[in-house]
């Protein structure tokens, strides 16, 4: 079984991470992990307990995740944003021992395990790096419908599988920079950039905000490929209507990629027609990594989220979970060396996604062209939100919103956006005296700022039905 990346194991002098106008070699970053691993051992932490890392936007919190990843540490990637409610919930179900911080005071406080400082330091000890195998590499909290986000534990060698089929299906080498602007505590950002980078061998530049003229310039400065969201190509394809530097910069990309959610296509269509080649899409979930992509180099057919990857088996299914006639549309249901090892410590959560044959029930409606070629048409699930390529249960925000005094009742929806894909919209009954700004203000304290409501609507009573179930449909 081969190692995770295997340009630590004989690294070279070939720069692999940019960030703020810094780099770090292989050998650089070889180095520092290893310094890494020496400052975890004195903490006496070991291979294979939970490290909580905080993503904050520095060059050493790349090196932390890779170090832990590289020599079997199993990371709990921490937004440095998350809400008290989301912290409290965490450190009593990941419990890590310890966690990790390129500027620990901005967090000091913030879980109880002890906080340790990663810095420049370099050590040139040999590691022994760990194998691409079954045992948890990640756990990556994803919200649901209801309740509170749950733990996603991703094995090392579900990492691995994934990224090579991706390298496949995009033809993606050493010879590749990646470039994005994606936060670190999520798949597409950790997993298909940071970590697909270096399995890749090739380099990422990591962009601490997203900007369209720093995003051009950095793919425009290697010839780079993109991984974005959709929110990111509509501001892209805003910015580069009526700036050639923007236009200029995208059109020397080698590969433009979209996931994390539907990109419309409209934007699609004005991205094409600013530059020429298409953007491609790709579909994933947080519990199965990527399932499908359009290949680099395929005639263009807007929509699919192409074919599944090489190794992974989907179908489509009815309620009952039996495959759909062809052509029908179905859920997509998706199995192979990709799909997750379960939620942590929620066995019931998993036993109602994960069946005996080991089939994943995404939630996510589609249909197949004869071909293969997936297209993804809705949700099960009209209680999650994509907005701006962040999954956001509403009962989470509706939760939020009933801890502040001025709420009496709160029904939570997603209504379409043209730059966020969904908007998040709360109907409240309020008790007294309480603005829409108030209410909005006080989510974003209590849970992570992305999750806030963009607009609150201040409603006299909820639709209900005979049962006095809240109607979501009759809202306004
Ligand atoms: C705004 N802010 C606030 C408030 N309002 N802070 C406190 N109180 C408030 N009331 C802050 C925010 O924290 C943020 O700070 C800044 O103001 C702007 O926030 P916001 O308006 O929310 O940002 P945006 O412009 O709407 O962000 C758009 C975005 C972002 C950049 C596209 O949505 C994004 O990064 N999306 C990526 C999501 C992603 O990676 N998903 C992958 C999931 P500051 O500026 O300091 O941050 S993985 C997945 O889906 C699967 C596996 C897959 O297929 O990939
Ligand atoms: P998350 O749990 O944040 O990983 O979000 C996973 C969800 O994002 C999937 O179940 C889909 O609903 C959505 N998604 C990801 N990529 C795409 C895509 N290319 N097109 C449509 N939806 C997508």
């Amino acid at each position: 079984m081969t190692a995770l990346f295997p340009v630590l194991e004989a690294p070279d002098g070939r720069v692999v991470l940019r960030f703020e106008g810094q780099t770090l070699s292989a050998r650089q970053l070889a180095r520092r992990c290893a310094a890494h691993l020496e400052r975890l051992r004195a903490a006496g932490v070991s291979p294979g307990a939970h490290v909580g890392v905080w993503t904050q936007p520095r060059l050493e919190t790349c090196v932390a995740l890779v170090a832990n990843a590289a020599a079997g540490f199993v990371t709990v990637p921490l937004d440095p944003k998350l809400g008290p409610r989301e912290l409290g919930h965490l450190a009593s179900d990941a419990r890590p021992v310890v966690t990790l911080a390129a500027e620990p005071e901005a967090v000091a406080g913030r879980l109880p395990a002890p906080l340790l400082a990663v810095d420049a330091a370099e050590s040139p000890a040999a590691v022994r790096w760990r194998a691409a195998d079954r045992a948890p590499l990640l756990v990556l909290y994803t919200s649901g419908t209801t309740g509170l986000p749950k733990g996603a534990v991703i094995a090392a060698s579900s990492v691995a599988f994934d990224l090579d089929a991706l390298a496949s299906a995009w033809a993606w080498t050493r010879d590749d920079t990646v470039v994005h602007a994606l936060p670190l505590f999520h798949v597409h950002g950790l997993c298909v950039g940071l970590f697909g980078a270096l399995r890749a061998g090739g380099a990422l530049h990591w962009l601490p905000k997203f900007e369209p003229h720093a995003v051009s310039a950095a793919l425009e400065a290697r010839r780079a490929m993109l991984f974005a969201v959709p929110t990111m190509y509509h501001r892209l394809a805003d910015a580069a209507a009526s700036e050639p530097a923007v236009a200029r910069g995208l059109r020397a990309a080698r590969l433009l990629v979209s996931g994390s959610a539907a990109l419309p296509q409209r934007d699609q269509a004005r991205l094409e027609a600013l530059l020429g080649p298409r953007v491609v899409e790709r579909y994933g979930l947080t519990e199965t990594l990527i399932n499908t992509a359009a290949r680099a180099g395929a005639p263009p057919s807007p929509g699919p989220v192409g074919a599944p990857l090489e190794g992974v088996e989907l179908r489509l299914v009815d309620d009952e979970r039996r495959p759909v006639v062809a052509g029908q549309m179905g859920e997509v249901a998706v199995r192979g060396p990709n799909v997750f090892l379960g939620y942590l410590n929620r066995p019931d959560a998993t036993a109602a996604v994960l069946d005996a044959e080991g089939w994943f029930y995404t939630g996510d409606l589609a249909t197949a062209d004869a071909d293969g070629q997936v297209r993804i048409v809705g949700r099960r699930a009209t209680d999650l939100i994509k907005c701006g390529g962040f999954k956001v249960g509403a009962g989470e925000v509706e939760a939020a919103l009933l801890e502040h005094p001025g709420v009496l009742e709160a029904a939570v929806v997603g209504r379409p956006d043209d730059d966020l894909g969904e908007r998040i919209v709360a109907f409240v009954v309020a008790t007294g005296e309480v603005t829409p700004e108030a209410l909005i203000d006080h989510v974003a304290r209590l849970t992570s700022p992305h999750k806030r409501p963009r607009a609150v609507h201040l409603v006299p009573e909820l639709p209900r039905n005979a049962m006095g179930k809240v109607l979501k449909s009759k809202l306004p």
